[in-house]
């Protein structure tokens, strides 16, 4: 299998993650630079129609895109270590919080990155700064729902690490580097310690 990533974007870093927290070992990557605009090329789009990093091309050649999506075929090649829930139930609790995760907090943090950055203007056009500020602020009310939910679990899906942990750890440290956003700095020491606690684990360094 060969996974298409591009460096510092936070969804295939979500990939990346859940692959090492798995060690799967073997799965080929190849770099395609959103900076250079190499997945707005004919050649990638006809591996992800719109234009969309990560992609999974399997060994039958089908092209699996969409990170949850991803993850979801991963864990069923690779069970060990359960990412995403043991039973239907657990299931359908991970998800939830894991859709928690991507829509308000990695969406609201994408949506204020790509409509204030400059950097981001080639990705999104038009940018509409009002826009990405009022998500600014709907980033933070999630992240103060977020620290309170911390006080009492240890994960953010409860008492174990899951694919919910990674998707909101990919987006918090795009904050971090985009937004200049450290929970810990607007009072929010549950959520702080939560990411320094993540951040050490060895699939956060890929
Ligand atoms: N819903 C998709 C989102 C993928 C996505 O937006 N990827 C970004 C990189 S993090 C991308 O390819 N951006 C290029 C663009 O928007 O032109 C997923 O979950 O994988």
């Amino acid at each position: 299998m060969k996974l298409y990533i591009s460096p510092r974007a936070p969804n295939p870093r979500r990939v990346q993650m859940f692959i090492a927290e798995k060690g799967i070992a073997g799965i080929a990557e190849v770099v395609v630079e959103i900076g250079k605009d190499e997945h707005r090329s004919s050649d990638f789009r006809a591996k992800s129609p719109l234009a969309k990093v990560p992609v999974l091309e399997l060994d039958d050649g089908r092209m699996l895109g969409e990170t949850r999506a991803i993850c979801s075929y991963l864990e069923g090649l690779y069970p060990e270590p359960n990412l995403m829930g043991e039973t239907f139930e657990e299931r359908a609790f991970i998800e939830m919080t894991d859709r928690r995760m991507e829509f308000y907090l990695f969406g609201s943090i994408a949506n204020c990155i790509r409509h204030t950055h400059p950097g981001l203007a080639p990705l999104e056009q038009p940018q509409f700064a009002d826009f990405g500020r009022s998500q600014g602020e709907k980033v933070r009310e999630v992240a103060r729902w977020l620290d309170e939910e911390l006080s009492r679990l240890p994960f953010v899906a409860g008492e174990r690490f899951t694919i919910a942990d990674i998707t909101a750890f990919c987006a918090i440290e795009f904050a971090r580097g985009l937004m200049k956003f450290r929970p810990g700095h607007e009072g929010l020491a549950n959520l702080q310690n939560w990411r320094d606690r993540i951040a050490e684990r060895a699939s956060a360094r890929v």
